[in-house]
Protein backbone atom coordinates (compact mmCIF):
# COMPACT_ATOMS: atom_id res chain seq x y z
CA UNK A 1 0.00 0.00 0.00
CA UNK A 2 1.44 3.81 -0.97
CA UNK A 3 1.71 5.47 2.28
CA UNK A 4 -0.01 8.46 0.76
CA UNK A 5 -2.72 9.13 -1.52
CA UNK A 6 -4.90 11.82 -3.29
CA UNK A 7 -8.12 12.33 -2.49
CA UNK A 8 -9.82 15.09 -3.49
CA UNK A 9 -7.82 18.45 -4.18
CA UNK A 10 -4.95 16.53 -1.15
CA UNK A 11 -2.72 14.13 -0.56
CA UNK A 12 -3.04 12.20 2.91
CA UNK A 13 -1.30 9.56 4.94
CA UNK A 14 -2.73 6.68 4.42
CA UNK A 15 -0.70 4.99 7.20
CA UNK A 16 1.69 5.31 10.31
CA UNK A 17 4.67 5.98 8.08
CA UNK A 18 6.52 9.42 8.50
CA UNK A 19 10.21 8.46 7.11
CA UNK A 20 9.92 9.55 3.74
CA UNK A 21 14.11 9.25 2.66
CA UNK A 22 14.57 6.86 0.00
CA UNK A 23 10.93 7.60 -1.17
CA UNK A 24 11.04 7.75 -5.13
CA UNK A 25 8.44 10.38 -5.11
CA UNK A 26 10.77 13.19 -3.46
CA UNK A 27 12.93 14.67 -6.11
CA UNK A 28 16.05 16.29 -4.90
CA UNK A 29 16.10 19.96 -3.99
CA UNK A 30 17.56 22.18 -6.75
CA UNK A 31 20.66 24.39 -5.85
CA UNK A 32 20.06 27.19 -3.03
CA UNK A 33 16.94 25.03 -2.45
CA UNK A 34 16.02 25.96 1.22
CA UNK A 35 13.60 24.05 3.85
CA UNK A 36 13.22 23.59 7.57
CA UNK A 37 10.83 23.30 10.37
CA UNK A 38 8.71 26.77 12.14
CA UNK A 39 7.10 26.02 15.26
CA UNK A 40 3.82 28.10 15.49
CA UNK A 41 3.97 28.95 19.34
CA UNK A 42 1.99 31.13 21.47
CA UNK A 43 -0.91 31.38 24.21
CA UNK A 44 -4.40 29.37 22.84
CA UNK A 45 -6.73 31.30 20.87
CA UNK A 46 -4.43 33.95 19.37
CA UNK A 47 -5.40 32.67 15.86
CA UNK A 48 -2.28 30.24 15.60
CA UNK A 49 -3.51 27.50 13.35
CA UNK A 50 -6.02 30.07 11.56
CA UNK A 51 -2.22 30.92 10.40
CA UNK A 52 -1.06 27.88 9.43
CA UNK A 53 -3.87 27.19 7.43
CA UNK A 54 -3.63 30.46 5.66
CA UNK A 55 -0.04 30.01 5.06
CA UNK A 56 -0.33 26.25 3.25
CA UNK A 57 -3.33 27.33 1.38
CA UNK A 58 -5.68 24.51 3.34
CA UNK A 59 -7.59 23.81 6.03
CA UNK A 60 -5.23 21.19 7.67
CA UNK A 61 -6.28 22.34 11.40
CA UNK A 62 -8.83 23.32 13.26
CA UNK A 63 -10.22 26.63 15.12
CA UNK A 64 -12.57 28.26 17.00
CA UNK A 65 -13.12 31.03 19.22
CA UNK A 66 -12.85 28.42 22.30
CA UNK A 67 -9.22 28.40 23.83
CA UNK A 68 -7.21 25.04 24.06
CA UNK A 69 -8.78 23.75 20.18
CA UNK A 70 -5.50 22.38 19.41
CA UNK A 71 -4.43 19.39 21.31
CA UNK A 72 -1.96 17.58 18.98
CA UNK A 73 1.02 18.66 17.24
CA UNK A 74 0.26 19.31 13.61
CA UNK A 75 2.64 19.63 10.85
CA UNK A 76 1.35 21.67 7.05
CA UNK A 77 3.57 21.46 4.81
CA UNK A 78 4.10 24.40 2.16
CA UNK A 79 6.13 24.30 -1.00
CA UNK A 80 7.42 26.68 -3.29
CA UNK A 81 9.94 26.79 -6.06
CA UNK A 82 12.55 28.14 -3.71
CA UNK A 83 11.36 26.43 -0.24
CA UNK A 84 9.54 24.11 1.51
CA UNK A 85 8.21 25.06 5.08
CA UNK A 86 6.87 22.65 7.52
CA UNK A 87 4.78 24.19 9.74
CA UNK A 88 4.23 23.06 13.22
CA UNK A 89 0.67 24.07 14.50
CA UNK A 90 1.27 23.57 18.42
CA UNK A 91 -1.84 23.59 21.64
CA UNK A 92 -1.65 27.49 23.14
CA UNK A 93 0.37 27.06 25.84
CA UNK A 94 -1.79 27.49 29.39
CA UNK A 95 -1.63 27.13 32.93
CA UNK A 96 -2.96 23.31 32.87
CA UNK A 97 -5.66 22.61 35.39
CA UNK A 98 -5.81 18.14 34.41
CA UNK A 99 -4.00 15.42 32.62
CA UNK A 100 -4.77 16.65 29.61
CA UNK A 101 -3.86 19.98 29.39
CA UNK A 102 -0.38 19.20 31.13
CA UNK A 103 0.32 17.27 28.07
CA UNK A 104 -0.60 19.66 25.54
CA UNK A 105 1.55 22.21 27.49
CA UNK A 106 4.49 19.96 27.41
CA UNK A 107 3.70 19.00 23.80
CA UNK A 108 4.11 22.11 22.76
CA UNK A 109 7.20 23.06 24.39
CA UNK A 110 8.81 19.76 22.76
CA UNK A 111 8.25 20.88 19.57
CA UNK A 112 10.14 24.25 20.49
CA UNK A 113 13.16 22.65 20.80
CA UNK A 114 12.94 20.72 17.30
CA UNK A 115 12.32 23.48 15.36
CA UNK A 116 14.70 25.49 12.68
CA UNK A 117 12.92 29.13 13.50
CA UNK A 118 10.52 29.81 15.77
CA UNK A 119 7.23 32.08 15.07
CA UNK A 120 5.78 33.53 18.35
CA UNK A 121 2.07 34.87 17.46
CA UNK A 122 0.23 37.27 20.03
CA UNK A 123 -2.53 38.81 19.66
CA UNK A 124 -2.27 42.33 18.08
CA UNK A 125 -5.18 43.72 18.96
CA UNK A 126 -4.55 44.23 22.63
CA UNK A 127 -1.56 45.15 24.61
CA UNK A 128 0.92 41.90 25.81
CA UNK A 129 0.05 39.97 28.93
CA UNK A 130 1.32 37.98 31.82
CA UNK A 131 0.52 34.26 29.13
CA UNK A 132 2.37 36.38 26.68
CA UNK A 133 5.55 37.40 29.27
CA UNK A 134 5.28 34.25 30.44
CA UNK A 135 6.14 32.24 26.91
CA UNK A 136 8.87 35.18 26.08
CA UNK A 137 10.45 33.87 28.96
CA UNK A 138 10.90 30.44 27.58
CA UNK A 139 12.26 31.36 24.74
CA UNK A 140 15.00 33.60 25.86
CA UNK A 141 17.82 31.56 25.12
CA UNK A 142 15.87 29.91 22.19
CA UNK A 143 18.98 28.84 19.92
CA UNK A 144 17.17 29.19 17.34
CA UNK A 145 15.86 32.68 15.61
CA UNK A 146 12.31 33.59 17.15
CA UNK A 147 10.16 35.96 14.98
CA UNK A 148 7.27 37.88 17.13
CA UNK A 149 4.46 37.70 15.11
CA UNK A 150 1.46 40.06 15.97
CA UNK A 151 -2.10 38.84 14.44
CA UNK A 152 -5.23 40.25 14.45
CA UNK A 153 -4.44 43.39 13.30
CA UNK A 154 -7.42 43.61 11.64
CA UNK A 155 -9.19 43.77 14.91
CA UNK A 156 -6.64 46.56 16.01
CA UNK A 157 -8.12 49.74 17.36
CA UNK A 158 -6.44 52.63 15.48
CA UNK A 159 -6.17 54.76 18.26
CA UNK A 160 -4.77 52.15 21.03
CA UNK A 161 -1.90 50.66 17.92
CA UNK A 162 0.93 52.73 19.25
CA UNK A 163 0.80 51.60 23.16
CA UNK A 164 -0.02 47.85 21.71
CA UNK A 165 3.20 48.01 19.62
CA UNK A 166 5.11 49.18 22.47
CA UNK A 167 3.76 46.59 24.62
CA UNK A 168 5.48 44.11 22.43
CA UNK A 169 8.29 46.08 21.36
CA UNK A 170 8.78 45.96 25.24
CA UNK A 171 8.13 42.02 25.60
CA UNK A 172 10.72 41.10 23.00
CA UNK A 173 13.53 44.16 24.51
CA UNK A 174 13.08 42.32 27.36
CA UNK A 175 13.09 38.36 26.83
CA UNK A 176 15.18 38.07 23.89
CA UNK A 177 18.65 38.06 25.64
CA UNK A 178 21.00 36.58 22.84
CA UNK A 179 18.84 38.26 19.77
CA UNK A 180 16.79 40.98 18.53
CA UNK A 181 13.33 39.48 17.57
CA UNK A 182 11.54 41.07 14.58
CA UNK A 183 8.41 42.53 15.12
CA UNK A 184 5.65 41.54 12.15
CA UNK A 185 2.08 42.32 12.30
CA UNK A 186 -0.46 40.46 9.98
CA UNK A 187 -3.57 39.26 10.14
CA UNK A 188 -4.61 35.29 9.54
CA UNK A 189 -7.77 35.72 8.60
CA UNK A 190 -7.43 38.95 5.81
CA UNK A 191 -3.79 37.40 4.59
CA UNK A 192 -2.49 40.85 4.79
CA UNK A 193 1.11 40.97 5.82
CA UNK A 194 1.78 37.18 5.38
CA UNK A 195 3.66 37.44 2.06
CA UNK A 196 6.32 39.73 4.38
CA UNK A 197 6.27 36.79 7.01
CA UNK A 198 7.14 33.72 4.53
CA UNK A 199 9.70 35.93 3.05
CA UNK A 200 11.34 36.79 6.45
CA UNK A 201 10.96 32.91 7.29
CA UNK A 202 12.55 31.97 4.06
CA UNK A 203 15.48 34.20 4.52
CA UNK A 204 16.35 32.60 8.15
CA UNK A 205 16.24 28.79 6.72
CA UNK A 206 19.60 27.02 5.56
CA UNK A 207 19.85 25.36 2.25
CA UNK A 208 18.19 21.82 2.41
CA UNK A 209 16.26 19.19 0.82
CA UNK A 210 12.67 18.44 0.36
CA UNK A 211 11.46 16.64 3.58
CA UNK A 212 8.35 15.46 2.03
CA UNK A 213 7.06 14.89 -1.72
CA UNK A 214 5.94 18.79 -2.50
CA UNK A 215 2.21 17.89 -3.38
CA UNK A 216 2.03 16.65 0.19
CA UNK A 217 0.51 19.47 2.49
CA UNK A 218 0.25 17.47 5.84
CA UNK A 219 1.58 14.47 7.70
CA UNK A 220 -1.91 13.80 9.77
CA UNK A 221 -3.21 10.69 8.63
CA UNK A 222 -6.92 11.23 7.00
CA UNK A 223 -9.05 9.41 9.81
CA UNK A 224 -7.41 12.25 12.28
CA UNK A 225 -8.38 14.96 10.45
CA UNK A 226 -11.80 13.21 9.94
CA UNK A 227 -11.84 13.62 13.86
CA UNK A 228 -10.57 17.15 13.78
CA UNK A 229 -13.86 17.77 11.94
CA UNK A 230 -16.36 16.41 14.18
CA UNK A 231 -14.99 18.01 16.99
CA UNK A 232 -14.74 20.94 15.61
CA UNK A 233 -18.87 21.24 14.93
CA UNK A 234 -18.55 20.45 18.32
CA UNK A 235 -16.93 23.47 19.64
CA UNK A 236 -18.90 25.20 17.21
CA UNK A 237 -22.52 23.97 18.73
CA UNK A 238 -21.79 23.54 22.01
CA UNK A 239 -20.72 25.83 25.34
CA UNK A 240 -18.63 26.04 28.47
CA UNK A 241 -17.05 23.15 29.89
CA UNK A 242 -18.45 20.48 26.64
CA UNK A 243 -16.48 21.27 24.00
CA UNK A 244 -13.29 20.73 26.70
CA UNK A 245 -14.59 17.84 27.61
CA UNK A 246 -14.80 15.69 24.29
CA UNK A 247 -12.29 13.60 22.59
CA UNK A 248 -13.92 11.87 19.25
CA UNK A 249 -12.03 8.79 18.14
CA UNK A 250 -12.77 7.20 14.73
CA UNK A 251 -13.98 3.79 15.47
CA UNK A 252 -13.73 2.67 11.80
CA UNK A 253 -13.61 3.65 8.00
CA UNK A 254 -15.15 1.19 5.40
CA UNK A 255 -14.86 1.92 2.03
CA UNK A 256 -16.72 1.36 -0.89
CA UNK A 257 -16.10 2.69 -4.32
CA UNK A 258 -19.19 5.09 -4.00
CA UNK A 259 -19.23 5.65 -0.30
CA UNK A 260 -17.17 5.99 2.50
CA UNK A 261 -18.45 4.72 6.03
CA UNK A 262 -17.18 6.83 9.11
CA UNK A 263 -17.96 5.27 12.70
CA UNK A 264 -17.23 7.34 15.28
CA UNK A 265 -17.40 8.07 19.40
CA UNK A 266 -17.66 11.27 21.06
CA UNK A 267 -16.64 10.68 24.47
CA UNK A 268 -17.57 12.54 27.07
CA UNK A 269 -16.66 12.77 31.23
CA UNK A 270 -20.59 13.15 32.48
CA UNK A 271 -24.29 11.66 31.44
CA UNK A 272 -25.27 15.32 31.75
CA UNK A 273 -22.45 16.10 28.70
CA UNK A 274 -24.10 13.21 26.63
CA UNK A 275 -27.50 14.42 27.35
CA UNK A 276 -26.11 18.33 25.84
CA UNK A 277 -24.34 16.00 22.88
CA UNK A 278 -27.47 14.25 21.97
CA UNK A 279 -30.10 16.99 22.57
CA UNK A 280 -33.48 17.35 22.15
CA UNK A 281 -34.98 13.54 20.41
CA UNK A 282 -31.47 13.40 18.85
CA UNK A 283 -31.44 16.97 17.43
CA UNK A 284 -28.05 18.47 18.47
CA UNK A 285 -26.39 15.05 17.22
CA UNK A 286 -27.92 15.21 13.91
CA UNK A 287 -26.89 18.73 13.70
CA UNK A 288 -23.23 17.87 14.62
CA UNK A 289 -23.41 14.75 12.31
CA UNK A 290 -24.99 16.71 9.28
CA UNK A 291 -22.28 19.56 9.68
CA UNK A 292 -19.02 17.29 10.49
CA UNK A 293 -20.29 15.09 7.06
CA UNK A 294 -20.52 17.73 4.65
CA UNK A 295 -16.80 19.00 6.16
CA UNK A 296 -15.66 15.28 5.63
CA UNK A 297 -17.15 15.32 2.21
CA UNK A 298 -15.23 18.33 1.35
CA UNK A 299 -11.91 16.95 2.31
CA UNK A 300 -11.84 13.51 0.99
CA UNK A 301 -14.14 15.26 -2.16
CA UNK A 302 -16.56 11.64 -1.69
CA UNK A 303 -19.74 10.67 -0.42
CA UNK A 304 -19.76 10.27 3.55
CA UNK A 305 -21.90 7.82 6.03
CA UNK A 306 -21.01 9.41 9.21
CA UNK A 307 -22.51 7.47 12.10
CA UNK A 308 -21.95 9.41 15.78
CA UNK A 309 -22.38 7.92 19.30
CA UNK A 310 -21.67 9.24 22.46
CA UNK A 311 -20.22 7.66 25.15
CA UNK A 312 -19.37 8.66 28.87
CA UNK A 313 -15.50 8.11 29.95
CA UNK A 314 -15.13 9.08 33.46
CA UNK A 315 -12.72 11.88 33.58
CA UNK A 316 -11.06 10.54 30.62
CA UNK A 317 -8.93 14.28 30.74
CA UNK A 318 -7.04 12.55 34.11
CA UNK A 319 -6.84 9.08 33.15
CA UNK A 320 -3.12 8.74 30.95
CA UNK A 321 -4.61 5.70 29.75
CA UNK A 322 -7.46 6.97 28.15
CA UNK A 323 -5.18 10.17 26.50
CA UNK A 324 -3.46 7.73 24.84
CA UNK A 325 -6.25 6.21 23.74
CA UNK A 326 -7.26 9.40 22.09
CA UNK A 327 -4.00 10.14 20.34
CA UNK A 328 -2.93 12.55 23.38
CA UNK A 329 0.32 11.02 24.30
CA UNK A 330 3.39 13.08 25.20
CA UNK A 331 5.73 13.75 21.86
CA UNK A 332 9.02 12.09 22.06
N1 LIG B 1 -10.27 38.93 13.42
C1 LIG B 1 -9.39 37.96 13.38
N2 LIG B 1 -9.67 36.77 13.96
C2 LIG B 1 -8.73 35.81 13.89
C3 LIG B 1 -7.48 35.99 13.25
N3 LIG B 1 -6.78 34.84 13.37
C4 LIG B 1 -7.55 33.98 14.05
N4 LIG B 1 -8.74 34.55 14.36
C5 LIG B 1 -9.85 33.96 15.13
O1 LIG B 1 -9.37 33.67 16.45
C6 LIG B 1 -9.98 32.48 16.96
C7 LIG B 1 -8.90 31.51 17.40
O2 LIG B 1 -8.19 31.05 16.27
P1 LIG B 1 -7.36 29.70 16.29
O3 LIG B 1 -6.60 29.65 15.01
O4 LIG B 1 -8.23 28.54 16.64
O5 LIG B 1 -6.37 30.01 17.51
P2 LIG B 1 -5.19 29.11 18.11
O6 LIG B 1 -4.09 30.02 18.51
O7 LIG B 1 -4.84 28.02 17.17
O8 LIG B 1 -5.89 28.53 19.43
P3 LIG B 1 -5.53 27.18 20.26
O9 LIG B 1 -5.53 26.04 19.30
O10 LIG B 1 -6.65 27.10 21.24
O11 LIG B 1 -4.21 27.41 20.91
C8 LIG B 1 -10.85 31.93 15.83
O12 LIG B 1 -12.18 32.33 16.08
C9 LIG B 1 -10.28 32.60 14.58
O13 LIG B 1 -11.23 32.77 13.55
C10 LIG B 1 -7.21 37.27 12.64
O14 LIG B 1 -6.15 37.55 12.08
N5 LIG B 1 -8.21 38.20 12.76
MG1 LIG C 1 -4.95 26.00 17.35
Amino acid sequence: MTPYQLRGDLYFFRSDMNDFSGFSTIPSAPPGFKSGFVGIIGRPNVGKSTLMNDLIGQKIAITSPVAQTTRNRLRGILTTDVAQIIFVDTPGIHKPHHQLGKVLVQNARTAINSVDVILFVVDGSTEAGGGDRFIANMLTHSPVPVLLGLNKIDLQPIDQAEEIEDSYRDLAATASAEQVWPLLKFSALTGEGLDSLQTLIVDRLDAGPYYYPPDLVTDQPERFIMGELIREQILRLTREEVPHSVAVAIERVEETPKLTRVHASINVERSSQKGILIGKSGAMLKEIGSAARGQIQKLINGKIYLELFVRVQPRWRQSRTRLAEFGYSPDE
